[in-house]
């Protein structure tokens, strides 16, 4: 029997609001596959926040996901990675209407669409009306969903980890439940392996996993690589900082770090740092990155402490 999004958040007690925001957010992503599929891979010929190149596809996912969740009537204001404001609520348009916040990377990895390679959208949601001082701790919702071979939707709300995948009528329908991460990684994604000319810990411990025939699993794009950990049920994401280039490394901290610390620790791994207060976000905007490890095991765990 195929079990619908909406029926999973409805059994998991997801509260109806935030139901039906993770269905309009969905929509939006149904949207974003088919453009996906056919869309102008050049590039749009602005710069986003970070001073990045935007293509074609980036501003359309972003558009369609402001659509999306801005209809709904129960976001009172959104960030996104391509726009350097905070979005307010159009039939408000003082961001105090709806219940909730919502943070996305719209095309996380876009830079590796031309190459046929997978991409995702990457969402966080807050209640309130306010990024300002929250913590990744209060995340009421994180997902992400993923555009490769097949379209797929993962999800918690803070009762586990979801996947769903999107079928040839439009649907997304579970196809595994309860996702776990194990402490016994083998496989490897190590992100700016730049990194090494300057990070003699870096250095050692890539030297170490390579020694122990780690296996490297990296595309380049986060939202794969880290659905590569939590489906396989273990391995290591990193994503150190480097030099003058990325003095805190690259990862958002918002739409980024925080989404993939919620969904890792509910399915029982261990993020590094984790969610905790010193997460506190002083402001919304998209440069705010942090150095990011994910699903480190124990035995690791010292080599990324400070
Ligand atoms: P983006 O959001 O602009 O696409 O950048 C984030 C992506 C991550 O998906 C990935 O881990 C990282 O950038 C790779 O960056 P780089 O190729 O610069 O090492
Ligand atoms: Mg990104």
């Amino acid at each position: 029997m195929l079990k619908l999004l909406d029926t999973h958040l409805y059994e998991s007690k997801a509260p109806d609001s935030l139901r039906h925001l993770i269905n309009y957010i969905a929509r939006a992503g149904k949207y974003i596959n088919y453009s996906l599929q056919m869309g102008d891979l050049g590039k749009a010929g602005s710069q986003n926040f970070s001073g990045e190149d935007q293509l074609a596809l980036d501003v359309l996912a972003d558009q369609t996901i402001m659509e999306n969740i801005m209809v709904c009537r129960l976001v009172s204001a959104a960030v996104s990675e391509e726009q350097d404001d905070v979005a307010v609520c159009p039939s408000c348009k003082t961001g105090t209407c709806g219940e909730y916040v919502v943070a996305f990377d719209p095309l996380d990895g876009s830079s590796l669409v031309d190459a046929n390679l997978a991409i995702g959208t990457i969402m966080t949601i807050y209640k309130g009306n306010e990024f300002l001082g929250r913590t990744g701790r209060e995340q009421v919702a994180a997902l992400y969903m993923l555009y490769g071979p097949r379209t797929t939707l993962v999800y918690t709300i803070g009762s586990g980890v979801h996947e769903f995948t999107l079928n040839d009528v439009g649907e997304f329908t579970l196809t595994r439940e309860n996702l776990v991460v194990r402490d016994d990684a083998t496989h490897f994604a190590p992100g700016n392996l730049r990194a090494v000319k300057d990070d003699a810990k870096y250095r050692k411990v890539m030297e170490r996993w390579m020694d122990e025939q780690y296996t490297l699993r990296y595309s380049g794009g986060m939202t794969p690589d880290v659905n590569h950990i939590l489906l396989k049920g273990q391995g290591i994401f990193t994503y150190p900082p480097q030099g003058d280039k990325y003095p805190n490394g690259k990862l958002r901290l918002l739409f980024e770090c925080n989404p993939f610390a919620f969904l890792m620790e509910q399915a029982g791994a261990l993020p590094w740092p984790a969610i905790s207060p010193c997460w506190t976000l002083k402001s919304p905007n998209s440069t705010n990155v942090r150095p990011f490890t994910l699903a480190v095991s124990m035995r690791w765990r010292r080599w990324f402490r400070n």
